[in-house]
């Protein structure tokens, strides 16, 4: 269902934009309560990391680079806020929409003196989803410099295309070759794309990306902070349970849901317009 913005977080031009490019920063869109509620529920997190948990730095003398996801039942504060208050309404408002459901949430903690860069990719091929109107709201919870912020290609470039995913270790492909996939961009000429835009952020600002904006986040190899984010992913009605050529990530078990079904299952719970 369409609707115009008539929200105090999310202005027109941010809708505008986020539906050009696929991609848009919010400023001082959470406060700082949202913030320190998450930054303990991340702490909770890391001290009893779920199943699907990776420390991608294991056994080196890195700093760690932690991510989970799908822990929102286990901590409050993802629940709360993943499903009430400023999160559910900016992503209804950027999808254009009353209605819709959350996804999953996922945390990726680089702590300083990482030297993995998040290689470029889109999150689409990952899920086991199909989706048209999405969003992934990247949220900060350190300030982020220039130096380590997230980067985007705008403009939905190559948003028709896809790509097989990489894996975020050691940046392989997960397969050499699948049906109507094709691997990633050279991340060196994605790296000298003139359509790169970068979001220094601050806690509370947010970064609201389509699942099939090419991404990417540069290594903390040089800097001194902790880089503690988390990405709330929330769905139009129009999504449907899907398959892949491969595990998808997060491996979440089909249950009662049929390739094609809307996601009508308590682990995608509704989010409405107030
Ligand atoms: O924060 C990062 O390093 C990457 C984030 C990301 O890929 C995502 O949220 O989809």
């Amino acid at each position: 269902m369409s609707k115009t913005s008539n929200s105090a977080l999310v202005s027109p031009e941010d809708v505008a934009k986020y539906q050009r490019d696929g991609v848009v920063i919010l400023h001082k869109a959470l406060s700082a309560q949202t913030i320190a509620d998450l930054a303990l529920a991340v702490e909770q997190n890391m001290k009893s990391p779920g199943p699907w948990a990776n420390e991608y730095a294991a056994n080196s003398k890195q700093g760690r680079f932690f991510d989970d996801y799908v822990n929102w039942s286990r901590f409050d504060a993802y629940k709360e806020h993943a499903l009430t208050g400023a999160l559910p309404q900016i992503a209804l408002e950027l999808m254009q929409t009353n209605s819709g459901r959350f996804f999953h949430e996922h945390v990726l903690v680089k702590e300083a003196g990482n030297n993995q860069v998040t290689p470029w990719h889109n999150d689409d091929p990952y899920y086991g989803i199909n989706s048209h109107d999405n969003v992934s709201l990247w949220v900060p919870l350190d300030p982020i410099p220039e130096s380590i912020a997230l980067r985007a290609i705008k403009s939905r470039r190559d948003f028709d295309k896809n790509f097989i995913p990489r894996k975020f270790v050691d940046q392989s492909p997960y397969v050499a070759d699948a049906r109507g996939y094709e691997q990633f961009p050279d991340a060196q000429l994605l790296d000298a794309s003139g359509e790169i835009e970068c979001f220094p952020a601050m806690p509370g600002d947010i970064v609201a990306f389509h699942f099939r904006t090419l991404h990417s986040a540069p290594a903390t190899t040089n800097y001194n902070g902790r880089r503690r984010v988390v990405s709330f992913r929330y769905v139009d009605n129009d999504a449907v349970w899907a398959s892949r050529p491969w595990k998808t990530s997060p491996p979440l078990d089909a249950n009662s849901l049929k390739i094609g079904d809307e996601l009508n299952d308590d682990r995608f719970p509704l989010i409405k317009t107030l």
